[in-house]
């Protein structure tokens, strides 16, 4: 059966060199296993394969008044009654900002290389500008020293949704100055960080931090603007992506490398036919075409603009010239699939919703589909012919307990990593271009609306001793990691 297409294919598909980059190693290196030195073994990962785990600034540090932070969004929408689940906040979370070196010792019980973790702008820059904050470094700086002293590589993402309540103020994603902040900013902490810190991530998850904060109203600033709107903050946000790589590349040390962690949409094909296959490269290029996809080729595809027609962002050619600022490497986070199936209309594909049934996690969205973890890198890496990828974020919530004996069955996340983890070797195996794998998450925390009673950790957190415990799936991970592989 064909599962991936040819690169006559893509030029007829999608016509433009933009999108069909002369290089398409990808392409090139998709071949059978057999040819494909750096997996030994069945089931085995090429070696220096990148295991780590992921967590965010908000979701686990607690510690909000300290050391100079100013408020965050977040910390205005989660003590704005009835917005959280169980009126759940973030002001002590995980307690990380004072357990750091316990949390790092449980990343070394791991076996981890590396570590995702993500800095709270209004530590740095309590009011979003201006003067920086010494003391809101000198954490981060700790944390990056004790991570190396362990042996676990830093990955620093410098926005996780944390927008500095004083920019929230002025107008927030809605205003194109908050663009040009975020870049001083991420100047200001690669200058500062990258002596150690060898890898950048600019920001997490625009899709969500967009569409659910400022569409939805259902996270951080819990606003419901008009489609108008919402696209110029969407175009803000990957402005500020584009600045930021321009401000890191401006001030980090010389060979420090810059990416993002994006969710983008991973569109999964019904069936392995070339037909649905197609159609699936064609939705994940054009349901991604305000983030991911303006990112790569630098332009908004006719499609995306003729849709919002009348509501289409305002943007210049500058703008789109720092957004697509080429990146060193691109961080995908993968939870649920998106099925596409070929269709008869001009688009070429149509989006399938999931029936009632099928099977999810705790967290009702987390539908069970573990071929988004080989479709999204591979169609992500042959249409825009990426060079290096990582899994930035992937895991599950479950409904986990504390059993007498002490330890917590987590069974079902077991199941979700093993299978999902299947498909991420299956990826590598055709010689993706997926370098590394963070787990969302290295322990328990505030899950934002959904409060603490949903759990993503493989570490299970007492919330009120702050105890942790590792879970069955820290135990099964640690054993991938030890074999770098599944068997
Ligand atoms: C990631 O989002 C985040 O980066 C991370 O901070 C988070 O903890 C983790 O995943 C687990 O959720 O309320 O029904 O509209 C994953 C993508 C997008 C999934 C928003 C939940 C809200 C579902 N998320 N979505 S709903």
């Amino acid at each position: 059966m064909l599962n991936r297409f040819s690169r006559r294919e893509f030029a007829k598909l999608f016509g433009s060199a933009a999108i069909v980059p002369s290089a398409l190693p990808a392409l090139a290196s998709v071949a059978p296993a057999t040819h494909h030195t750096a997996a030994p073994a069945p089931q085995r990962f090429p070696q220096g394969f990148l295991w780590g785990s992921a967590t965010a600034s908000y979701q686990v540090e607690g510690a909000v008044k300290e050391d100079g932070r100013g408020p965050s969004i977040w910390d205005t929408f989660s003590h704005t009654p009835g917005k959280t689940n169980n009126g759940d906040t973030g002001d002590v979370a995980d307690d990380h900002y004072h357990r750091y070196k316990e949390d790092v010792q449980l990343m070394k019980a791991l076996g981890l290389k590396t570590y995702r973790f993500s800095v709270a702008w209004p530590r740095i820059f309590p009011q979003g500008k201006g003067t920086p904050n010494s003391k809101g470094l000198d954490f981060y700086s700790r944390l990056v020293d004790e991570l190396l002293a362990n042996n676990i590589q830093p990955y620093c993402t410098l926005f996780h949704w944390d927008l500095p309540q004083a920019l929230e103020d002025k107008g927030g994603w809605q205003s194109r100055d908050t663009s040009e902040a975020f870049a001083n900013y991420a100047g200001y902490v690669a200058q500062h960080l990258s002596d150690r810190v060898k890898h950048f991530m600019t920001l997490n998850e625009m899709r969500s931090f967009v569409d659910i904060g400022y569409r939805d109203g259902r996270h951080a600033p819990g606003l419901k603007l008009s489609a108008g709107k919402v696209n110029q903050v969407r175009h803000h946000a990957v402005l500020a992506h584009g600045l930021g790589v321009q401000a890191i590349r401006a001030h980090a040390r010389p060979g420090t490398r810059v990416g993002i962690a994006e969710n983008a949409n991973s569109c999964v094909p019904v069936i392995e036919t070339p037909e649905h296959i197609v159609a699936a490269a064609k939705a994940y290029r054009e349901t991604n075409a305000g983030y991911l996809t303006v990112i790569m080729e630098g332009r908004y595809t006719d499609a995306y603009l003729a849709h919002a027609g009348a509501d289409a962002p305002k943007f210049t050619p500058e703008d789109l010239k720092a957004i697509g600022s080429p990146l060193d490497f691109v961080g995908i986070n993968i939870y649920t699939p998106q099925y596409v199936r070929a269709d008869d209309s001009p688009a070429g594909y149509a989006l399938v919703p999931m029936p009632a049934s099928f099977p999810h996690m705790m967290s009702s969205w987390l539908h069970t589909g573990p071929e988004a973890l080989y479709w999204s890198p591979k169609l992500a890496s042959e249409l825009w012919g990426i060079r290096e990828i990582y899994i930035t974020e992937n895991g599950a919530s479950s409904s986990d307990v504390l059993a007498p004996d002490g330890h917590v069955y987590d069974t079902d996340r077991v199941m979700y990593l093993r299978s999902y983890l299947t498909q991420l070797h299956r990826a590598v195996r055709e010689g993706v271009p997926v370098k590394g794998y963070f787990c969302w998450s290295l322990m328990d925390n505030y899950e934002w609306a959904d409060g603490y009673a949903y759990r993503f950790g493989i570490h299970y957190v007492d919330f009120k001793t702050q105890k942790r415990t590792p879970k069955l799936s820290a135990h099964f991970y640690r054993e991938v990691i030890a074999r770098n592989g599944l068997a």
